[in-house]
C-alpha cells in the first residue's frame, strides 16, 4: 500500500502538475563568520545562509513571513520575478506594501510563470547587505537545454560588510562625503563562504547559475581548464556563448555549462575576484582586493591546486549575446523615457543621487496604493510626488535610455520585465543620440543592464505587466542616495484592485496611510501639500521605530527644535 501510494506520487509529478511550494520564514538576527569575521546577520528560522527558494515553471510560491528581529522593520523582493497580476507581492518598501513592523506577520503569494535563475533580496531601506538575501531557482519542464547536462549547482557571489548598514548609511549620507564614496566591503563571499568546491565526475556536463547578491561590487570569475558556455542571463535563455571569463555585477545571473575533463587526472581551481574599479577597462591602476580561489574537485585524494592566478581580465561582453527564442527588436516606440544619472546634493547638502536633477523621495502612500485608489487621477504622474513617475499606458512599447554621466559603472535593475538591450555602448561614449541604427535584430534580455561610465544604454519592453514598478541602480547605496525611478505601467488597469489585508494591516501598525495622492490627500488629487520632497536626515535604515516614538519627535519639531538633533 506504502508502496502503491509512493507509486502514485511519482506519476502526479510526472505529469508535471503546478503545485504550491509553502515557506514558513521568521525573519532573525543570527551570528555568523563566512569569512573568518563574526557579526550580526539577518538570517531566517535562526539559520544564516538564507535557504533557497526552489520551484518549477507554473508553481504558485507562498511564503509566509514573520518579522523576529525586533529592532528593524523588513520585507522581501523577488528579483527578476515578474509578478504579473500580482504586482503588490513585488515586495519594495513604500511602492507595493509598507514596512513589515516587528512582531507581525506577511505573506506573499504569486505564481511563477518563466525559468532560470533568481533571487530574493530585502528592499527596505538598504537592509539587504546585512544578510537577508538568497538564491530562487525556477525549473523548467521544457528546458531548451535538457539533455545537454547531468546535474545542476547554485553559486552565489557577493561583496560583505563588517559594519552593518545603519552604522555604513552613516557615513555615506554625511555633508562631510563630498566625492559620493559608497562604502567599501571587507570581503568576498563565494556561496556565503570562502570555502567553495565543487564535486566533479569526469565526462558529465554541470549546469551553474552563478548569481550575483552583492552591494556594490561586481565579480570576475574564471575556471581554469574549463570553459564556460553562456545558456542564460538573468531570466532569458540564450543561444550558447562561450566565455572564458565574466563580470557579474550586482544582480545579475549568469546561467553556464561546464564539461568536466575527461579524466580525473588532478583537480582544478577556479577564481573569483572583487571588481572595485570605476571602469575596470581603462582605470590606470586597477584594483582587486579579494579574491577567493574555489576548486572543481575529481579525486579527494588528490592535492587541491594553489591560489589560482588571471593577469587579465577581458571578460564576455553580454551584449553580444542573442536571445534563444529569437525574439525581434520592438518597433518604434510609444513611450520614450530618458534618465540622465548623476551626483547631486540635497537642500541639506546630503550626498545623493539623481535622474534628471531628481532624487527619489518616499512618500507617505506606498505608490502602487496610490494608483489603486486614485480613480481616472492614476494616470497623472504629479500625484505620485518626488519619485521620478513614468506614465506607459497598457501594450504601449517602452523605450528607455539611461544616460550614465558619472564616471564609474553602474548596474541598472527595471522590476517586472526582461528588457531588450538595444544599445549598450563602451566607456566615454557620451549621452544617447537618438539614433537606432546599432540595434540588433534579435537583442538579448535581461533584467540588470551594466551601463558603462559616461556611456549610456537603451533598453525597450512591452507594457504588458499592469503595476508600479521600480527602475534602479542595484548599488544599494544608491539606491538609498534616490537612484530610482518608477515606472508607473497601464494605470487603467489598476484603478480599484484591492490591497490583502495583512499589506493594510502592516500599514495600519504604522499609522501610514493606504489610499490618495503621494501625500494623502483624496479630495484634490493634485494638491502635493504634505508630501515628502527631502528624504529623512540622518538615516538609520531599517531601524524600527514605533508610531507613538515617531509622533513624540513630531511634536518635538513642532515646538521648533527641527534642528536640535541634526
Ligand atoms: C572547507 O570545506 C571542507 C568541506 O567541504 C572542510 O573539510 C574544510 O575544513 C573547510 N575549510 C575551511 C577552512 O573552512
Ligand atoms: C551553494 O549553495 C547552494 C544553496 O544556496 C547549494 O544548493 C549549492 O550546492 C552550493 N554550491 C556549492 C558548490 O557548494
Ligand atoms: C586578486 O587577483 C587579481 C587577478 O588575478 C590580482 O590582480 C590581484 O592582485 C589579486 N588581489 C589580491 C589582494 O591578491
Ligand atoms: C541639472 O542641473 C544642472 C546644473 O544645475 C543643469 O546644468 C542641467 O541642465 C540640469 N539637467 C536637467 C536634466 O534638468
Ligand atoms: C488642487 O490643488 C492644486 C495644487 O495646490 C491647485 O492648483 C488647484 O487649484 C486645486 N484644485 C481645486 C479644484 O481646488
Ligand atoms: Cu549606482
Amino acid at each position: 500500500m506504502c508502496l502503491t501510494f509512493v507509486f502514485l506520487l511519482l506519476s502526479l509529478g510526472g505529469l508535471a502538475l503546478a503545485g504550491t511550494v509553502t515557506y514558513d520564514w521568521s525573519i532573525d538576527w543570527v551570528t555568523a563568520a563566512p569569512d573568518g569575521f563574526s557579526r550580526q546577520v539577518i538570517g531566517i528560522n535562526g539559520a544564516w545562509p538564507c535557504p533557497p527558494i526552489e520551484a518549477t515553471v507554473g508553481d504558485t510560491v507562498v511564503i509566509n513571513v514573520y518579522n523576529n528581529l525586533g529592532s528593524e522593520s523588513t520585507g522581501i523582493h523577488f528579483h527578476g520575478l515578474s509578478q504579473t497580476g500580482t504586482q503588490v507581492m513585488d515586495g519594495p518598501s513604500g511602492v507595493t506594501q509598507c514596512p513589515i513592523p516587528p512582531g507581525s506577520h506577511f505573506t506573499y503569494s504569486f505564481q511563477i510563470d518563466s525559468p532560470g535563475s533568481y533571487w530574493y533580496h530585502s528592499h527596505n531601506k538598504g537592509q539587504y547587505p546585512d544578510g537577508l538575501r538568497g538564491p530562487i531557482v525556477v525549473h523548467d519542464p521544457a528546458d531548451p537545454y535538457a539533455g545537454q547536462y547531468d546535474e545542476e549547482f547554485v553559486l552565489t557571489t557577493s561583496d560583505w560588510y563588517h559594519d552593518t548598514v545603519p552604522v555604513l548609511l552613516q557615513q555615506l549620507l554625511s555633508p562631510s562625503n563630498t566625492i559620493f564614496l559608497p562604502p567599501f566591503p571587507d570581503a568576498l563571499l563565494l556561496n556565503d563562504s570562502q570555502n567553495v568546491t565543487f564535486q566533479f565526475t569526469a565526462g558529465k556536463t554541470y549546469k551553474i547559475d552563478i548569481i550575483s547578491m552583492a552591494a556594490l561590487a561586481s565579480t570576475f570569475i574564471q575556471f581554469d581548464s574549463h570553459t564556460m558556455r553562456v545558456i542564460g542571463v538573468d531570466g532569458t535563455y540564450i543561444q550558447q556563448h562561450d566565455a572564458y571569463q565574466i563580470r557579474v555585477a550586482p544582480a545579475q545571473r549568469y546561467t553556464v555549462l561546464l564539461n568536466a575533463q575527461p579524466t580525473t587526472r588532478r583537480n582544478y581551481a577556479f577564481l573569483a575576484s572583487l571588481d572595485e574599479n570605476r571602469d575596470y577597462l581603462n582605470d590606470a591602476n586597477p584594483v582587486y582586493p579579494f579574491n577567493v580561489t574555489g576548486y572543481l574537485v575529481y579525486d579527494d585524494t588528490k592535492p587541491l591546486p594553489g591560489p589560482y592566478i588571471v593577469n587579465q581580465w577581458s571578460i564576455v561582453n553580454d551584449f553580444t549575446f542573442v536571445a534563444l527564442d529569437d525574439q525581434a527588436l520592438l518597433g518604434t516606440p510609444d513611450v520614450e523615457i530618458t534618465l540622465n544619472f548623476a551626483f547631486c546634493l540635497d537642500s541639506g547638502g546630503i550626498p545623493r543621487a539623481c535622474f534628471n536633477n531628481i532624487s527619489y523621495v518616499p512618500q507617505k502612500v506606498p505608490s502602487l496604493f496610490t494608483a489603486l485608489s486614485t480613480g481616472p487621477s492614476n494616470s497623472n504622474p504629479t500625484i505620485y510626488g518626488q519619485i521620478s513617475p513614468f506614465i506607459a499606458p497598457g501594450g504601449s512599447i517602452v523605450q528607455l535610455t539611461i544616460n550614465n554621466l558619472d564616471a564609474a559603472i553602474h548596474p541598472f535593475h527595471l522590476h517586472g520585465h526582461q528588457f531588450q538591450v538595444c544599445e549598450r555602448p563602451s566607456s566615454n561614449s557620451g549621452s544617447f543620440n537618438g539614433h537606432t541604427r546599432n540595434f540588433p535584430a534579435v537583442p538579448m534580455r535581461r533584467d540588470t543592464v551594466a551601463v558603462n561610465p559616461r556611456s549610456y544604454a537603451v533598453v525597450r519592453f512591452v507594457a504588458d505587466n499592469p503595476g508600479v514598478w521600480l527602475f534602479h541602480c542595484h548599488i544599494e547605496w544608491h539606491v538609498v542616495m534616490g537612484l530610482t525611478a518608477t515606472l508607473i505601467e497601464a494605470p487603467e488597469s489598476l484603478r480599484g484592485l484591492t490591497i490583502p489585508s495583512d499589506h493594510q494591516a502592516a500599514c495600519q501598525a504604522q499609522d501610514i496611510p493606504t489610499s490618495g495622492n503621494a501625500a494623502g490627500n483624496m479630495g484634490n488629487l493634485t494638491d502635493l501639500s504634505g508630501a515628502n520632497t527631502v528624504a529623512v536626515y540622518p538615516d538609520y535604515g531599517a531601524t524600527y521605530s514605533s508610531p507613538q516614538k515617531k509622533r513624540g519627535v513630531a511634536r518635538v519639531r513642532r515646538g521648533g527644535e527641527v534642528f536640535a538633533w541634526r
